[in-house]
């Protein structure tokens, strides 16, 4: 027990509104990784405790699908009451498990918070369509109707945020779900499962399910009776859960990450462009999967830039999160660091120029942490592996080019297409570039970062499949469309035939 904020020193798994301990007693440490202190225990479950959520989540989902959905949105507003009233509490937690700053901490509560109260207001919204009908004295119209038990895989990056863009609208559209945070931030799980009990969500309809991906993940996506699985995660595991799932015909949603690029024309605001390129490059150490991690320069402005970065950069503070003089935390974890570490390698052999940064921070006040220092390389080209591959750290590759056309194919040339953004103060550039940049996301003199809940989140290419988590894109993920014709003729009219 390392913070009077958690007091278990283990997790049970919650399963039918009961806190159960797992079939197989075998845990794994959380780690705090600004300081490398041991927070709790987190248990790893089995294949056999995914059939128990299930069973659970099947009965449950029965009931609960035929609750009026303005009664299930209430108790989704609940939820976000109580999210609301512990914002801070949350906040302090989600620095410790996950390192984030705690202004990050807590503008992440705020998106689960207002999540929360836009999936309710939904539940007043689930609109379908009634549609003229071919014949006569008949009707036709088409609902949304739950998909049943669905399955929500989460990562640590957002382990409230993603949770909630998953889980709300899979619950006001009348699913039960089975939700599997990851190992290295379940205390976000913990604290949701509390509030879902509290504000009156029947048993059974969340249940958590801790535990590793090719355990839990594994029987979660071979479970016949889950419908769905929604995942955020790596590029290779939603590739790997994809064929999986293809096999099986289920339905599944995945969101795997980007290379975001910040593209700077010749006439922006360097000042705004330097702000919006720290701000996504940097912030969250840039573990987040709409994090910069390319900056595509116009060459006449390239140095100017360069140099105002590096004066902007030194500004920022790392360390320990839950000290609010720190801007930046650490990384997740060690795996993390190691990564980071061999793009180091690989930028230079391949010919960058490393122009600040490049190195793990390890001294006394770094102590057990995983921190890496603020970095750029430059005199990039659009095809290095530094320039291609996610690297998920605080690394950014400035690229130059000549014209926004050249910006614009530099920008699409990667397997990813999540997030994009562009500095201009030319209105021609601006909606050309929206109209070009080949992301789910397209920011105007604004950083890539920061995409807000009542919008579909989501990319092309390699960083998904199509589908999209929050906005009301969300609901096409966690329900079905039904098609219903009544006919009120009193006799058998034949569709395709009796029409004159
Ligand atoms: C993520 O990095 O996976 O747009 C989510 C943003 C945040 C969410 C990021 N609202 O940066």
């Amino acid at each position: 027990m390392s913070n009077v904020l958690v007091t278990e020193e283990k997790l049970s798994n919650f399963i039918n509104g009961e806190w159960v301990s797992v079939t197989r007693q075998e845990y794994a440490p959380v780690m705090n990784p600004a300081n490398g202190d041991k927070i709790l225990d987190v248990p790893l479950s089995t294949k056999e405790d995914v059939d128990r959520a299930v069973e659970a989540a099947k009965k449950a989902q029965k009931e609960w699908a035929l609750v009026p959905a303005p009664q299930r949105a209430e108790i989704l507003f609940q939820v976000g009451y109580l999210m609301k009233e512990r914002k801070e509490h949350l906040s302090q937690i989600l620095t410790m498990e996950n390192g984030k700053v705690l202004e990050e901490a807590r503008g992440e509560v705020q998106e689960g918070i207002d999540m929360a109260f836009y999936m309710a207001g939904e539940g007043r919204r689930l609109f379908g369509h009634t549609t003229p009908a071919e014949l006569k004295d008949k009707y036709a119209m088409s609902q949304r109707v739950p998909v049943g038990v669905v399955g929500i895989i989460t990562p640590w990056n957002f382990p409230i945020a993603i949770a909630t863009w998953k889980s709300f609208p899979a619950i006001v559209a009348g699913n039960a779900v089975i939700w599997k945070p990851a190992t290295e931030t379940p205390m976000m799980a913990y604290e949701m499962a509390k509030i879902f009990e509290e504000a009156g969500l029947p048993k059974g309809v969340v249940n958590v399910v801790f535990g590793s991906g090719s355990e839990v993940g594994d029987a979660m996506v071979e479970h016949r009776d889950i419908r769905v699985i929604s995942f955020t995660g790596s590029n290779d595991v939603g590739r790997s859960i994809a064929s999986k799932c293809g096999q099986m015909l289920k339905k599944v949603s995945l969101e795997m990450g980007g290379k975001n690029a910040v593209i700077v024309m010749d006439d922006a605001d360097l000042d705004l462009a330097v702000q919006g390129i720290v701000w996504s490059a940097f912030g969250t150490s840039g573990q987040r999967c709409t994090a910069c991690s390319r900056v595509i320069v116009h060459e006449d402005i390239k140095e100017r830039l360069e140099e105002r970065l590096l004066a902007e950069m030194e500004n920022i503070t790392i360390g320990d999160g839950l000290d609010e003089t720190n801007q930046m935390g650490p990384i997740i974890n060690e795996a993390g660091l190691r990564k980071i570490e061999k793009y180091m390698q690989v930028g230079q052999e391949e010919g960058a120029k490393l122009l600040a940064g490049g190195y793990s921070l390890k001294d006394e006040k770094f102590g057990k942490g995983f921190y890496f220092a603020p970095t750029v390389f430059t005199n990039v080209t659009p095809d290095m592996r530094v320039a291609q591959e996610e690297i998920f750290g605080p690394v950014l590759s400035i690229i130059p080019v000549s014209s926004l056309d050249e910006a614009i194919e530099v920008n699409n040339n990667v397997a990813y297409g999540l997030s994009s953004s562009v500095f201009t103060q030319d209105v021609n550039k601006v909606f050309k570039a929206q109209r070009d940049l080949d992301t789910g996301i397209v920011y105007v003199n604004a950083g890539t970062t920061g995409a807000e809940i009542h919008l579909p989140f989501g990319g092309t290419k390699g960083t998904g499949n199509g589908h999209r988590d929050s906005g009301q894109a969300a609901l096409d993920v966690f329900t079905e469309w039904k098609a219903v014709y009544v006919d009120f003729s009193g006799k058998l009219q034949r569709a395709q035939i009796d029409v004159e």
